[in-house]
């Protein structure tokens, strides 16, 4: 196999994906069910988000607001992945041939046991965890999934791709369907089917600086009958079969963190069912403004707590009986069932349906997190106002006032909303993200252009408004150590290197989109399209398992990574272990570039999956730069943009747009170290030899190769306080 072929059109829109379902995923005879499911499968049928009522049932809160969201403030828990109903639809949706009683969903729950087959839950969000810096936080997560074969969810039946690089646990992580992989040529054979058995499932703490054996990466997973592991699999001593006990060091400064599923190539199935919750990061050393609390709003000096809300918004499809529905038609035919982005037409936030939620002409505070598979949310509040406070990787120094926030999938924004004088009013957060983000088709402004609704009433408040000022706008934090100047967009420290790495797709030859998106022109691998290595790529074996690593960074030290993003829409890169700063944004002469880099290449034409066109070291070619690319800096075009002013703190996911170079400061050390200081992380980020990952928070394309391994080079003769086989 050898992709010659890349291509920055498109021409293959969402719209479509939905088309093309109505159209073939009925049970009509003339409907040929996809190559590989059995002839009598009944697909089912979507639903129109327009036949769904909005704004029907109220938004479900944490449980210490008086909610149903589980939240968890003991250093240890035991999170079950459970398959269970929840009222995810309106109360008042009747579907027209059945009865709802719920839909079916995956979700982590608090305790050792699952939800019984009987009334349903009200969320399949959760649960919340509350850490405390300095106290580590035991959890034993235990995967008590069904197989396939049992589940109720027809996205694990129908759209799971054994042509991706995945999991693969019945066959010790082999991947011959993705090794046989042709171009513009279905599968056959077992190949052609969609995968039968038990499923893989590891939990990854999203923005957790932490070991690499307990990053939760795509290879550490576990199947729920406690037989098949990733060859990066780890425990802590004293586990379940089908489960791992990772014990987190909570040392990082305060942040609002999420956990979800990252098993190989299936991510986008497992977060889909349901598996996400929210892991919060306070610090007890951390002085907050007056009327701040760690997890939400104080009404002055010893007054009452009024705890954050999360709004984890997510889009999905359903079926007409209320069941989550999931496409399953790739539009190319080497990969029958993978789908380049998903797309929902209807909006869920902490699991149900465009919620409402009632509050008082006042002051609130939300976390807001994007666990969308691949929409880009552009939110605004009818002119109100939305206040950013904190960002990824904790607080901002000051709050910055929004009209428009953009959150891509990964990303969470912690925010303030003040009410006041609205009493009476009833506001819809709305999205005008346009899919792809950002130059395709605009959200319908009656379905996927909503979110939530908010009924204002009055305040019932005894006095004034005593939680966090934002007009007076006090300091949120002591200032934070930065590695660029946000104002400038130029850098505070000198870096160790620069690399330059592009973000790549290739056009399939007969299909109508995308057959794969990489990082740097390289496989998750790193082998070339045809499997054999790079000599410059560095072999590292785990687990029986060789990947070639290209970057390879040491700890302590600060390099700039410019993101050259060569595709048509923009991608959330997302970086595990450690957050970083964004530098600033170029316009790219695309077009010249691209003609310069399909030149650099031996042959002098592009090699789709060889990785980059010159050698990875630095060259008098690629501007000195690591990374293997033809210096961007002849092809730029314009000035640089500063970064947005919400982006003026840590980020562990950092919007590249399209036609650009996105540049960020990367640190491999806590993030309150100063600048100049050599401090090095609590545990040997080398330990295990695993290393972390860095990728595309799409979803789906992180689960087509757009995700590449990195290693760190630990300090030498560091003192470590966390240690593998003592601590974790
Ligand atoms: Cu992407």
């Amino acid at each position: 196999m050898r992709y010659l072929r890349e291509n920055m059109m498109r021409t293959w829109f969402p719209a479509q994906y939905f088309l093309v379902a109505l159209t073939l995923a009925s049970c009509s005879p003339s409907a040929a069910p996809p190559s590989g499911t059995p002839p009598n499968a009944m697909a089912p049928t979507p639903l129109p988000a327009s036949q769904i009522p909005q704004f029907v049932d109220p938004l479900p809160l944490l449980a210490v607001a008086g909610g149903t969201i589980e939240t968890i403030t003991a250093p240890s828990a035991t999170l079950s992945m459970c398959e269970f109903k929840a009222t995810v639809m309106p109360s008042t949706f009747a579907p027209t041939s059945s009865t709802y009683s719920g839909t079916y969903v995956w979700g982590y729950r608090n305790g050792s046991t699952c939800p019984g087959s009987g009334t349903p839950l009200s969320t399949y969000i959760g649960p919340v965890l509350v850490s405390t810096r300095g106290t580590p936080t035991e959890i034993q997560y235990i995967n008590s999934l069904p197989n396939t074969a049992a589940s109720r969810l027809s996205a694990w039946k129908t759209s799971t791709d054994q042509t991706l690089s995945w999991a693969d646990p019945l066959n010790s992580e082999a991947n011959r369907c993705a090794g046989a992989v042709v171009e513009n040529q279905p599968p056959y054979g077992g190949c052609a089917s969609n995968y039968a058995g038990p499923v893989p499932t590891i939990p990854h703490l999203h923005g957790g600086e932490v070991p690499p054996v307990l990053d939760g990466g795509p290879d550490a997973w576990f199947t729920s009958d406690g037989t098949y592991r990733g060859h990066s699999y780890y425990s802590k001593a004293g586990t379940v079969p089908n489960g791992a006990i990772y014990r987190y060091p909570n040392k990082q400064e305060a942040a609002p963190l999420w956990f979800h599923d990252h098993a190989l190539g299936v991510t986008r199935l497992n977060v889909y069912a349901g598996l996400a919750g929210i892991y919060l990061i306070t610090d007890p050393a951390l002085t907050l403004p007056a009327g701040l609390h760690p997890i939400g709003l104080r009404q002055g000096a010893g007054g009452s707590i009024d705890h954050v809300t999360p709004l984890v918004i997510q889009d999905r499809m359903f079926d007409t009986t209320g069941q989550l529905y999931f496409p399953n038609m790739g539009p190319n035919p080497e990969h029958p069932f993978w789908m380049m982005e998903f797309f929902g037409d209807t909006n869920v936030v902490n699991g149900k349906v465009w919620p409402y939620l009632n509050v008082e002409a006042r002051r609130y505070r939300f976390l807001l997190i994007n666990g969308s598979n691949a929409r880009t949310y552009e939110l605004s509040l009818s002119g109100q106002p939305l206040w950013q406070i904190a960002t990824d990787g904790g607080y901002l120094d000051k709050p910055v006032r929004l009209g428009k926030l953009t959150v891509m999938p990964g990303e969470r924004a912690d925010i303030m909303i003040d009410f006041s004088g609205l009493a009476g009013q009833t506001l819809i957060l709305e999205n005008h993200g346009r899919t792809p983000f950002p130059n395709g088709a605009p959200p319908d402004a009656a379905t996927a252009g909503r979110i939530l609704q908010f009924r204002v009433g009055p305040s019932t408040l005894a006095g004034a408004d005593a939680s966090y000022n934002l007009a007076q706008g006090d300091a949120l934090r002591p200032p934070m150590r930065r590695l660029v100047n946000p104002a400038t967009g130029m850098l505070t420290v000198a870096p160790s290197k620069t690399r330059q790495l592009t973000l790549n797709d290739m056009m399939g030859s007969g299909g109508m989109g995308m057959v794969r998106l990489l990082i740097n022109n390289t496989k998750a691998s790193g082998t070339r399209a045809d499997g054999t290595a790079r000599t410059d790529f560095t072999a590292v074996t785990v687990g029986g398992v060789t990947e070639y690593m290209s970057e390879a960074s040491a700890e302590g030290e600060t390099e700039v990574w410019e993101i050259v993003n060569l595709t048509a829409d923009a991608h959330p890169i997302h970086i595990h272990l450690t957050p970083v700063q964004v530098l600033n944004r170029q316009r790219i002469d695309l077009g010249m570039y691209k003609m310069a880099y399909d030149m650099a290449f031996p042959s002098g034409a592009s090699m789709f999956g060889d990785g980059p066109p010159l050698t990875y070291l630095p060259s008098a070619a690629s501007g000195s730069k690591h990374g293997g690319n033809p210096d961007i800096q002849p092809y730029l075009d314009g000035p640089i943009q500063l970064p947005e002013i919400n982006e003026a703190g840590w980020k562990d996911t950092v919007i590249a747009y399209p036609g650009q170079v996105t540049r960020i400061a990367v640190r491999f050390a806590p993030t309150d170290t100063a600048a100049g200081v050599a401090r090095n992380y609590s545990f040997d980020p080398d330990a295990g030899g695993h290393g972390f990952v860095w990728h595309c928070h799409i979803l789906d394309h992180e689960d087509n190769d757009m995700m590449r391994p990195y290693k760190i080079t630990a300090a030498r003769g560091a003192a470590r306080t966390y240690v593998m086989g003592v601590d974790y």
